[in-house]
């Protein structure tokens, strides 16, 4: 049986995308296509609410492109999981996004978690994600790296981002780090060899979730919240996205 997950980068930087693609593709069973894309329109890097919201629209976009292509679950591949409700409801197959699957993940393989994020304007967005998600009492800390999000394959930058791992295991006395942006997937083997504690990229945690639920047969539920949205008329820059 072979399985197409589609893993959308919700920011326009391909080499990001790339970078992604390539994580998702080590982690994924032999009969699984990992499909690696980033929206043709929307911020290059999402580092506030405003990229957050305006990234949105592009992937939403790709989930209707996918569902025209028989796509058998997705992944969002940025720690905000933007859009993530908006995109259950277009697809059939799961959706998982990064900041749900590393904190689920985490929590399986330990009693609590510190999270490594990006800049300081993110960290409560990502202690907002583990309220939702019921993982506010595990995370024990969100520590930021002030490193922009484009700039995380820089060689200094990969070190910030390991030491600071390190110290946030130290000071929050936590079990675990969750990398809190999916341009640290790349980081993820370095920093676990670093801190002696198991280390959690949403994106290979959410390649596998979403496989595993395609393999369990589990398609989202169409029977609330996350039916298909009610047809109507978008307006505008939006008008294609009538439906
Ligand atoms: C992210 C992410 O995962 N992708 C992106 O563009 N921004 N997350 C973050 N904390 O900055």
């Amino acid at each position: 049986m072979t399985y197409r997950i589609k893993v959308i980068n919700p920011n326009t930087a391909l080499a990001m995308t790339e970078s992604i693609g390539r994580c998702a593709r080590a982690v994924a069973s032999p009969g699984t296509v990992v499909m690696a894309v980033s929206p043709s329109m929307g911020p290059e890097s999402i580092e506030s609410h405003y990229d957050e919201a305006l990234a949105v629209p592009g992937v939403l976009a790709e989930v209707a492109a996918g569902e025209r292509d028989g796509v058998d679950g997705y992944v969002i591949a940025c720690f905000g999981d933007p859009g993530l409700d908006a995109a259950r409801e277009l697809a059939t197959g799961p959706v998982v996004g990064i900041a749900e699957a590393a904190m689920h993940a985490a929590t399986l393989v330990g009693r609590s978690f510190s999270v490594v994020t990006t800049l300081s304007r993110t960290v409560d967005r990502a202690w907002e994600l583990a309220h939702r998600y019921g993982f506010a009492a595990a995370c024990r800390g969100v520590h930021a790296c002030d490193i922009p999000v484009l700039d995380l394959e820089d060689p200094a930058a990969r070190k910030t981002v390991t030491e600071l791992c390190a110290s946030a295991v130290e000071c929050d006395g936590s079990d675990s780090v969750v990398l809190g942006c999916a341009g640290m997937a790349s980081s993820c083997a370095e920093v676990s060899r670093e801190t002696g504690v198991p280390v959690i990229d949403g994106v290979t945690a959410a390649t596998k979730l979403v496989e595993s639920l395609v393999s369990l047969g589990l398609r989202t539920s169409t029977r609330g919240e996350y039916a298909p949205p009610p047809p109507k008329r978008y307006s505008g820059l939006l008008r294609d996205f009538t439906h």
